[in-house]
């Protein structure tokens, strides 16, 4: 879905701007690192500058505090996620010199907790006339024998890159040898031919790009290494259908799932992520079911580790959901969502839950005893509110045809976002419709199937993070969205029923710490 051709000068005229003070003011440094910089010099002055930017930006009411994203500027894929001696690395797609998409570079960041993060230098930025001249995009990170390899796409044409460090992931050496797959295979018409997926089988190396094939659909396209340097095609292990799974799957994940294989693709141009859960034998994936990773209309390109206690991490992009020339005001754009567990759950669907690690990040708590919510009711939970929240909420039906929660409530009620079940058609969704007076942002409601059963509860579990919402459902659903309230004062909660009465048999809402009050 986004091939970046628009020019930075073309984008602008495209939007009737011209090159602000402020933009060039809020630059990231791509330090590139020299003899003359030690690794302790170069951290130090590069904390301190994302330090200096952060600071800037945070005032901004709807930039979030507990959820990653860059110091400022433009931010989309997350990208080589790795544990390396203990501590999680999480890579991004990065344009430290404006919040819109042109010349990516690979931003990258450090926690020991999942839940703290700290800006390390820039690790790749394009190389004027070589193969990623024109972006380092999406791909993955490897630990071959002790040394860390970043697997890439240059651009363009797409090709692929490969790049290690010898400092403990700090400073990044692209190879000579790149491109390291310099074509997509011969004879096939692809649609695209990018963002590696790497693994090793012993001592093979393998890889799956994302691709497509004109006029069949969707394709990753396997090959096999010895080195990670020379790669030989193998065959496509799994075929879409244009009509159903897109054209071009980008930013392909492959792994082992309780049991089963499953497959994420980001395919072009549904502007969602798919899983396809199956069996992977003689280097062919066979899905057997495939569902909307989150159908909130904002996750996209997640990527996923393996951590040392044997947990499936993914991380996704969580898209802005307000016009551009809001965009460029801001100075930033684009948020990584929290990290998820992923699992299979009993009814087929890929599951997802919160790492338990966010506990960590609670404040003031308050628990809410049993209320009956009768038709139409308002002003149930007064006085509890705010804009980052952790909210765990159990709802019983009753007879009510739909109900559910309100967030980032004005207290006349003309701004609010609902999170709302409606029990005919079963679906859990984001009501956008009235999240801002201002019209800059997206009304868009969106929102997936949950199944119910007869009695059985809506469990909500909210991260509220000013602009960010994630809705957890029932312990493995999850629906994203983004919203920009307006109004200082819109951070009410409230509950709803309509059509017959529901009951809020428990609740409980923690105010949530900002992830860089300490650290930076
Ligand atoms: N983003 C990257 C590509 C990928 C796309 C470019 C997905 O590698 O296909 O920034 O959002």
């Amino acid at each position: 879905m986004l091939t970046y051709k628009l020019t930075r000068r073309k984008m602008l005229m495209t939007l009737g701007l011209g090159m602000t003070s402020m933009l060039l003011a809020a630059c990231m440094p791509v330090v590139a690192p020299t003899n003359q910089h030690t690794k302790e010099g170069l951290m130090t002055q590069l904390g301190e500058q994302a330090k200096a930017l952060r600071a800037k930006l945070a005032n901004d009411p709807h930039r979030p505090q507990y959820h990653f994203l860059p110091p400022a500027n433009w931010m989309n894929d997350p990208n080589g996620l790795i544990q390396w001696e203990g501590q999680y690395h999480l890579f991004y797609q990065h344009n430290p010199k404006a919040p819109y998409p042109e010349a990516i570079h690979w931003g990258h960041a450090v926690s020991e907790d999942l839940v703290h993060w700290r800006d390390l230098p820039i690790a790749l930025a394009p190389t004027p006339d070589g193969p990623d001249k024109d972006g380092c995009w999406s791909g993955c990170a490897v630990n071959n024998d002790g040394i860390p390899t970043l697997v890439y796409t240059g651009v363009f044409p797409q090709v692929q890159c490969i790049a290690t460090s010898a400092d403990g992931l700090i400073t990044w050496q692209k190879a000579p040898e790149n491109p390291v797959i310099a074509t997509p295979p011969p004879g096939l018409d692809v649609t695209g031919f990018r963002d590696p997926w790497v693994w090793r089988e012993g001592d093979t190396w393998y890889a799956i790009i994302g691709s497509g094939i004109k006029g069949v659909g969707g394709t990753i396209l396997l090959y096999r290494s010895n080195d990670l340097i020379h790669w030989e095609y193998m065959h496509p292990a799994c075929i879409g259908n244009k009509d159903e799974t897109g054209t071009m799957w980008e930013c392909p994940n492959l792994f082992p799932l309780d049991g089963k294989h499953v497959l994420l693709i980001s395919p072009v141009p549904l502007r969602k992520t798919l899983y396809l859960i199956g069996t992977y034998a003689h280097h062919k994936f066979i899905p057997e079911s495939y569902g909307t990773v989150d159908p909130g209309g904002h996750f996209y390109a997640p990527q996923t580790m393996l951590d040392d206690r044997g947990r499936r991490l993914m991380w996704g992009w969580l898209w802005e959901g307000r016009s551009r020339d809001a965009q460029l005001a801001a100075g930033w754009a684009g948020v990584m969502s929290l990290p998820r567990e992923l699992f299979v759950h009993s009814n087929g669907q890929l599951g997802m839950r919160p790492v338990p690690e966010l506990k960590a990040l609670r404040g003031d708590h308050q628990r809410v005893a049993e209320i009956d919510i009768q038709p139409d009711a308002t002003n149930l939970l007064k006085g509890l509110g705010g804009d980052c929240l952790e909210i765990k909420a159990t709802i019983e039906p009753g007879n009510a045809t739909e109900f559910g929660l309100k967030v980032r409530c004005s207290p006349d009620g003309a701004e609010q976002t609902r999170v709302a079940y409606n029990r005919g058609t079963q679906q859990l969704t984001i009501d956008r419709t009235r999240s801002s007076l201002s019209l800059t942002a997206s009304r868009d409601t969106y929102g997936g199937k949950l199944f119910l059963a007869d009695g059985e509860p809506l469990q909500l579990h909210i991260f509220l993070d000013r602009s960010v919402l994630e809705v957890y459902a029932n312990g493995y659903f999850c629906i994203s969205s983004r919203i920009y309230p307006s109004r200082a004062d819109s951070l009410g909660l409230d509950l709803f029923a309509q059509g017959g009465m529901a009951r809020l048999g428990s609740m409980d809402v923690w105010t949530m710490h900002s992830i860089w009050d300490s650290r930076g």
